[in-house]
C-alpha cells in the first residue's frame, strides 16, 4: 500500500500558519517559501524570557490550616480569597519562551515563477520550494539537522551564476548585538536574563559572497548553502564558541553529507511505524483537501498524513537533551506566546506525550524525564515551604527553569497540585512499555517522593476518606448554594490519578524491592481515597458532592482521567463506569464540549477506549475540520500542538490498546476505515505490533518480543494466548474475525 508523504502547497505562506515546521529538538523553524523573498523563522528551545527566581509564597503555610477548615464549613467563597493572598506565586507570573528570530533573504532580479511548489516530506524531514522562473529551475531545501545541530538551507538553480541575494537573521527586540564574526559567519545575540547566540555561515558555490554589516551577500551564486546555530547560556558558558564550533563542522563535512546523514539519523525514528488506509493518495495540495473535507468531501489519506505529521512532530520538537515540547511544541513566533508557550501540566504537556510509547518513540519521551529532574528540588522547595510537607510537588504550570509554584491569581486551576503526581505514570508507563528496569530504579525516588507529598498533604474529609484539600477539578466550577466556586476538598480527578499513582508506587517497589514498608502504606492510603461515583444525571461525578456545573460543556473532562489516561474505567472490567463515562460525554457535547483542539483529541481516545470506531472517527473529523490550521497544526486557537499528539496517539489506541497482560486489537475499528494496514505499533508488555486487516476484518497481526512475552490478545470474538520468548515473532493470520 502507499503511504502519504507529503505537505505541500502551490503557494507561499502567507502567514505563520501555514508556514512548515522543520525541527531537529533542540531547534526549529518555520519555512514560508516566498518566491522573491524568503522567510524562516527560527527556534531555539531554551530562549526564554528570564532566570529562575523562588516564588513560593511565604504565607501559604500559615494560611493553609485555615483555608482547609473554610473548606470544611463550607465558605467556598472565604477560602477562595484567603488562597488568593497566600497561595499565588510571588510574583504571579513564571516565564515565558520567545522567538529566536527571522532568517530573511531577499532574492535580486528573480522573474515571476511558475510551477511553485512548496512541501514537506515526511519520509525525509526536508522541507523543500522549487519552481521555474524565466525558464530555470530554482530550488531550496531546509532541515534541521540532529546530528550536525543545525539548520541549513540549500538553495540551487540551473540557471549559471543566476543566484544572487541578501541573507541576515533579525530579532526585533531584546536584540543587543548584531553583525560579522568573520568573512563568512553573521550573528545576532541579546536575551532577558537568558543570553542567546544565532549564528548563520554561508558558502558560495560560484560567484561571489561578502559579509557586510550585518548580511550575508551572494552574488552571482550557482548554489548556496546557509548553516543555522544558536546557543544559550541556559546550556553554555560561552554561547558563541559553541555557535562557531558547530558551524565549522558543518561546513567542514559539507550539505551533501549533512544530508545524507540526517536523513539516515530521522528514518531511524520514523521508519520504525508505518499506517496506511487502503484508498489513501491524492494529487491535490494539502491546505485544498483540508477544505474539501470541510466541505464533505472523504479523505482516508489526510487521516494517514495526520497520523504520520505527529509523529513527524515528536521527533522534530522532542529529542534526548532537548527540552520537552512546549504548548507549541518548538515553534514560537512571539515575544509573549499564548499562555507564555510555557508548559502547562494539567493536560497539555502530558498529552504531548501520548503518542511517544504506543507510536514507537520512547527516546522522544526522554525530555519530559529530564525536566521532572529540573523540577525535582523546586518541588520539594514549594512542598516544604508552601505546605510544610516532605515530597515533591509542583501545580498547573512550569517553565524552562522548573518552576513549581503555582502560576497566575486565582483561576480554576491554579492551586492544583497534582501534576508530579500525573508525570509519574508516564515513568511508570515508560517502563510498561519497555520492560527497562534501570529506567525505573533511576526514577524510583521521584515516585517516592511524589507518594510522600501526599502521605503529608492529604487530610481526611467528613466521611473519614482521604483528599486533597485545597483542590480543585481542572478547570471547571460548580454552583453551589446560588454561588459558583472552584475550590474544593478532594475531587474526582485527584482520587483517579492518587490510584493510579500509589498502584504504580508499589508496583514499582515490588519491582524493585525497595521501599517496601513505605508501599505498604501507600496502600492504606489508597484504600482510602474516595471512590469514582455516578451521579444523578447518570455521568461520572466530577466533585465529591454531585454539584451542577457552572460550564455544562467544558472543554476539561477531567473526572473521565479514569478512562484516558488511567485505566481503572474500561468496557472491559467497569461496565458501569463505562457507560456513566459515555453519558458524561454525551452531556459535555451537547453543551458545546470538545471545542479546543486539545479537548477534541481527548475526546477521540475516550472514544477509542470505548471500543466506539464511529464515535473515534467522528471526532477524529471534527478535529480535522475545525480544529486544524493549513499547516496541519492543531488549532486551539490559536496554534497549540497537544492536539496533534492527543490525536496521533488516539489513532493508534483505535487500532491497538494493552494493558499489562491484554492486548486488543482493532477495538475502535471505525466503519470508514475497511482496509489498512498499520506496523510497529508498541505494546505493553515489551511487543511490537504489526496488523493489516480487510472488510473491517483482521486478516494478520504479528507480534515481536524485546523481552519474554505472555498473554492475550483479543480481537472482537477471537482470542489468542501469546507467549513469547525475548527476540520471537509470532504471526496470527484470522480469517474470520469480525472486530469492534
Ligand atoms: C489550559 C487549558 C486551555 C489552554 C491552556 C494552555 O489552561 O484549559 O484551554 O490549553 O491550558
Amino acid at each position: 500500500m502507499q503511504r502519504e508523504s507529503q505537505l505541500w502547497y502551490n503557494k507561499p505562506a502567507s502567514q505563520w500558519n501555514h508556514a512548515l515546521p522543520v525541527g531537529n529538538g533542540r531547534m526549529g523553524a518555520m519555512v514560508f517559501g516566498g518566491v522573491h523573498s524568503e522567510r524562516i523563522q527560527l527556534n531555539e528551545d531554551s530562549v526564554w524570557s528570564g532566570g529562575y527566581r523562588d516564588r513560593n509564597n511565604p504565607d501559604a503555610k500559615t494560611a493553609l490550616p485555615q483555608i482547609r477548615q473554610l473548606l470544611k464549613d463550607g465558605k467556598i467563597s472565604q477560602a477562595e480569597e484567603l488562597s488568593r493572598y497566600a497561595l499565588t506565586g510571588t510574583p504571579e507570573y513564571q516565564r515565558a519562551y520567545q522567538t529566536l528570530g527571522d532568517l530573511f533573504i531577499n532574492f535580486q532580479n528573480m522573474p515571476e515563477a511558475a510551477d511553485y511548489r512548496r512541501s514537506l516530506c515526511l519520509g525525509e524531514a526536508i522541507a523543500a520550494v522549487s519552481f521555474t522562473a524565466g525558464g530555470h529551475q530554482y530550488r531550496r531545501e531546509v532541515l534541521a539537522s540532529a546530528p550536525a545541530d543545525v539548520i541549513a538551507i540549500r538553495l540551487t538553480t540551473n540557471n549559471p551564476a543566476g543566484l544572487s541575494f541578501d541573507t541576515r537573521l533579525v530579532r526585533n527586540r531584546l536584540c543587543e548585538t548584531t553583525g560579522a564574526v568573520s568573512k563568512d559567519t553573521i550573528y545576532i545575540s541579546g536575551g532577558e536574563g537568558i543570553k542567546f547566540v544565532c549564528a548563520m555561515a554561508g558558502v558560495a558555490e560560484g560567484g561571489e559572497m561578502t559579509a557586510i554589516g550585518e548580511y550575508l551577500v551572494f552574488r552571482g551564486v550557482s548554489a548556496a548553502t546557509l548553516y543555522i546555530t544558536a546557543a544559550t547560556s541556559f546550556r553554555f558558558d560561552n554561547p558563541m564558541r559553541i555557535c562557531q564550533e558547530i558551524l565549522q563542522n558543518a561546513k567542514d563535512g559539507g550539505f551533501p553529507k549533512l544530508r545524507e546523514e540526517h536523513i539516515k539519523d530521522y528514518q531511524g525514528l520514523e521508519s520504525r511505524v508505518a499506517f496506511s488506509l487502503a484508498k489513501a493518495d491524492s494529487n491535490l495540495p494539502t491546505d485544498k483537501r483540508l477544505e474539501l473535507l470541510r466541505q464533505g468531501q472523504a479523505d482516508l489519506g489526510l487521516m494517514e498524513l495526520y497520523f504520520r505529521y505527529g509523529r513527524y512532530l515528536l521527533i522534530s520538537c522532542s529529542r534526548p537533551g532537548s527540552l520537552p515540547a512546549n504548548l507549541q511544541g518548538v515553534w514560537c513566533n512571539d515575544f509573549l506566546p499564548p499562555w507564555d508557550s510555557k508548559y502547562t501540566i494539567n493536560i497539555n504537556t502530558q498529552m504531548n506525550y501520548w503518542p511517544a510509547e504506543i507510536c514507537n518513540l520512547p527516546e522522544c519521551h526522554m525530555p519530559l524525564f529530564d525536566h521532572l529532574r529540573r523540577m525535582y528540588r523546586n518541588g520539594q522547595e514549594t512542598a516544604r515551604k508552601m505546605y510544610g510537607a516532605r515530597g515533591f510537588v509542583a501545580h498547573h504550570n512550569t517553565d524552562i527553569w522548573g518552576d513549581t509554584a503555582p502560576q497566575d491569581t486565582y483561576t480554576p486551576a491554579t492551586y492544583w497540585v497534582m501534576s508530579v503526581a500525573w508525570f509519574c505514570l508516564h515513568i511508570f508507563e515508560h517502563y510498561e512499555y519497555t520492560g527497562d528496569k534501570n529506567f525505573l530504579a533511576q526514577n524510583f525516588e521521584l515516585m517516592t517522593d511524589a507518594c510522600l507529598f501526599f502521605a503529608d498533604f492529604l487530610i481526611e474529609n467528613a466521611s473519614g476518606q482521604l483528599v486533597v484539600s485545597p483542590t480543585v477539578s481542572p478547570e471547571n466550577r460548580y454552583w453551589l448554594d446560588g454561588a459558583q466556586g472552584t475550590l474544593c476538598e478532594g475531587c474526582t480527578m485527584d482520587s483517579q490519578i492518587l490510584h493510579e499513582l500509589f498502584n504504580a508506587f508499589e508496583a514499582t517497589s515490588q519491582i524493585l524491592g525497595k521501599e517496601q514498608a513505605f508501599a505498604a502504606q501507600v496502600a492504606t492510603m489508597r484504600a482510602k481515597l474516595p471512590p469514582t461515583s455516578i451521579g444523578k444525571n447518570g455521568g461520572i461525578m466530577e466533585w465529591l458532592q454531585d454539584h451542577e456545573e457552572a460550564e455544562p460543556g467544558h472543554r476539561h473532562m477531567s473526572h473521565l482521567f479514569a478512562l484516558f489516561p488511567g485505566s481503572m474505567i474500561s468496557p472491559e472490567a467497569t461496565p458501569e463506569f463505562a457507560d456513566a463515562a459515555r453519558q458524561t460525554l454525551k452531556l459535555r457535547l451537547s453543551h458545546g464540549g470538545g471545542h479546543t483542539g486539545w479537548s477534541r483529541a481527548w475526546i477521540i481516545n475516550f472514544r477509542a477506549r470505548l471500543g466506539e470506531g464511529d464515535e473515534a472517527h467522528f471526532n477524529l473529523l471534527e478535529l480535522l475540520k475545525n480544529s486544524t490550521l493549513p499547516n496541519l497544526f492543531d488549532d486551539h486557537p490559536p496554534f497549540q500542538i497537544d492536539g496533534n499528539f492527543g490525536a496521533t496517539a488516539a489513532i493508534a489506541h483505535m487500532l491497538v490498546q494493552s494493558t499489562a497482560d491484554k492486548i486488543y486489537l482493532l477495538k475502535a475499528l471505525p466503519s470508514e476505515w475497511p482496509a489498512g494496514e498499520i506496523s510497529g505499533i508498541r505494546a505493553k508488555g515489551g511487543l511490537t505490533v504489526s496488523l493489516t486487516w480487510a472488510d473491517g476484518k483482521l486478516e494478520k497481526a504479528s507480534f515481536t518480543a524485546s523481552h519474554p512475552y505472555c498473554g492475550v490478545v483479543i480481537c472482537g470474538d477471537k482470542q489468542l494466548e501469546l507467549k513469547l520468548n525475548e527476540g520471537e515473532t509470532f504471526e496470527w493470520i484470522v480469517l474470520s474475525c469480525e472486530c469492534n
